[in-house]
């Protein structure tokens, strides 16, 4: 399908506070999955924000004696737009949800729904946790231990809960059990991985109970339209920003061409500790509506650091930035493509993102990209010379960069970037060991050898172009950087219009390219110094 846009999503994140590692590994990774699914050459839509509505953003704003509003435009520029920029996220639109297009939305899509009669007036009265922003219920309230001994636990998520009694509306969730169950029998990959799928199975099976979708004790929130005293429940209207950011319920007939182009979405990347709400909430809300539903939800697992959940209120919190200022947007987006399993939860720490950085980066990549130069510059005085006849040892090299873009490629279409990075990693082993064996300094000492000399530089020089094309997606400063110093930009073109699938097709650097030789891809850092703390 040529005029499909591949469609992907983060959460929108609550702007109570300042984004941590945690929201930066989920933007990330979609952005490495929608940078690799660009240079395909597919037409692409990445789309990223914040969550600003809602009580626990509320009390914040209070705490700090400012008006809510103030307190999220203040976060969302000093804060959240800024990480994009420093983690060089390439999204192509980020959404807030007090922006009016949102509002316009969110009110159409209920009035919608409450023509269907999916809506109707009740009361509440049962458990909320503030911190979840959610509804818990009393099978899922246990009473607290330790630290929070007294208070109702939520069994769910381990958040403290709060007793509430409230007039409310309700959306009849209940009704769409049993489509749900055979919604996610019909669509196996639906939600992914597997214990993700598991967890919701378990939960819809357990049966639904109608959900409150408006709030009527505070007024941070969109307006209800049918009822001045309400405002829409947080979640219910922040799930919709997936559809609203593409259009929905504008009243511009461009808009809503859009939107039927744009939805649904391929992936809803989130984290697992909502992927209740992306795949039983929002699927309903979506089928009460008529609307289609999402193709896959994908729920990854938790950054733990010192061995527990990272977050704010353990003071474990680490900002992108501890990490950037010191190794650089490329590194830091490297380690965690690669270092971690996507669906996993997996363990961080600065020891193991040097030992990485310099092990694999800085002797493993960087090293081989200033060796060739050097020794084109040496040896060629800086053009690149043509390759003579091949040897078994070159036809392994273009088969291995054959084969291991293939895996790639399928590691990203199964969202499972830590193996496509290593996929693209037996590549630079590969040339590694290729030119330790051919030795080209030795070859070099001998002039009757010259032609074999330039076959193994031109060699390594095209493995390292394929390299530049292939690692764009995830380091997208330091390929450039090599790109430019293969003199492919004159060459060949610019690095972003280069295709995955053409990656390995060899001898496309013509000899007489010149060759120069870049500052360090990845220079050294004294980790002693640069630890944060330390
Ligand atoms: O839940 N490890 O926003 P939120 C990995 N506004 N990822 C982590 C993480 C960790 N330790 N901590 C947070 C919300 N995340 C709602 C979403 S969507 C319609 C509304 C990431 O600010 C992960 O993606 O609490 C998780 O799902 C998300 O941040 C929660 O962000």
């Amino acid at each position: 399908m040529a005029d499909r846009t591949f469609y992907v999503t983060t959460p929108i994140y609550y702007v109570n506070d300042a984004p941590h590692i945690g929201h930066g590994y989920t933007t990330t990774m979609g952005d490495v999955l929608t940078r690799w699914h660009r240079q395909r050459g597919e037409s692409v839509f990445y789309l990223t924000g914040v969550d600003e509505h809602g009580q626990k953003v509320l009390r914040k704003a209070e705490a700090n004696g400012v008006d809510p509003q103030e307190w999220v435009d203040g976060l969302v520029e000093r804060e959240w737009k800024p990480m994009l920029a420093t983690i060089d996220v390439a999204n192509d639109d980020f959404i807030r949800t007090t922006e009016s297009r949102h509002e316009v939305g969110t009110q159409a899509f209920w009035e919608r729904l409450r023509d269907r009669d999916a809506v109707y007036k009740g009361e509440f009265s049962g458990y909320y946790s503030v911190s979840s922003e959610e509804f818990v219920g009393d099978d899922d309230v246990v009473d607290g231990e330790g630290d929070d001994e007294g208070f109702k636990i939520s069994s769910l998520d381990g958040s403290r809960v709060e007793h509430m009694t409230e007039s409310n509306y309700f959306f009849r969730l209940s009704d769409y059990q049993q489509q749900l169950l055979d919604f996610y029998e019909a669509n196996p990959d639906f939600i992914a991985p597997a214990s993700a799928r598991n967890e919701v199975i378990s939960f819809v099976s357990r049966g639904l109970t109608d959900l409150s979708i408006s709030r009527s004790t505070f007024d941070w929130g969109i307006r209800v339209p049918w009822d001045d005293d309400h405002i829409f429940y947080v979640w219910i209207e922040a799930l919709l920003n997936y559809v609203t950011a593409v259009g929905y319920g504008s009243a511009d007939s461009g808009d809503s061409e859009r939107f039927e182009r744009m939805w649904p979405a391929d992936v809803h990347i989130v984290g697992k500790d909502i992927v209740r709400f992306h795949a039983i909430i929002w699927p309903a809300m979506l089928m009460a509506a008529g609307l289609p539903v999402p193709h896959r939800v994908f729920a990854h697992g938790w950054i733990l650091v010192g061995g527990q959940k990272m977050s704010k209120s353990k003071a474990n919190g680490i900002h992108p930035n501890q990490i950037v200022e010191t190794f650089g947007s490329d590194a830091y987006r490297y380690y965690f493509s690669r270092a971690l399993t996507f669906g996993n939860d997996g363990s961080i720490s600065w020891e193991d993102i040097g030992a990485r950085y310099h092990a694999e980066l800085a002797n493993g990549l960087g090293n081989l990209a200033s060796r060739v130069a050097a020794m084109v510059g040496k040896y060629f005085d800086g053009v690149l010379p043509a390759a003579g006849p091949s040897t078994p040892a070159e036809d392994a090299i273009i088969e291995l960069v054959a084969t291991a873009t293939a895996d790639a490629d399928a590691a990203i279409d199964a969202i499972a970037p830590q193996d496509a990075v290593a996929a693209v990693w037996r590549i630079v082993d590969a040339l590694n060991g290729y030119v330790t064996e051919q030795q080209p300094w030795q070859v070099a000492k001998d002039e009757s050898q010259r032609e074999r000399l330039g076959t193994i530089l031109a060699t390594t020089a095209e493995g390292l172009r394929a390299l530049a094309v292939l690692l764009h997606p995830v380091m997208p400063k330091a390929t450039v950087v090599l790109w430019e110093s293969l003199g492919a930009v004159d060459a060949i073109g610019p690095l972003a219009d280069q295709r995955i699938a053409d990656a390995p097709r060899w001898g496309q650097l013509p000899a007489g390219t010149p060759i120069t030789k870049s500052p360090a891809l990845f220079p050294r850092i004294d980790l002693d110094v640069a630890e944060p703390g330390a």
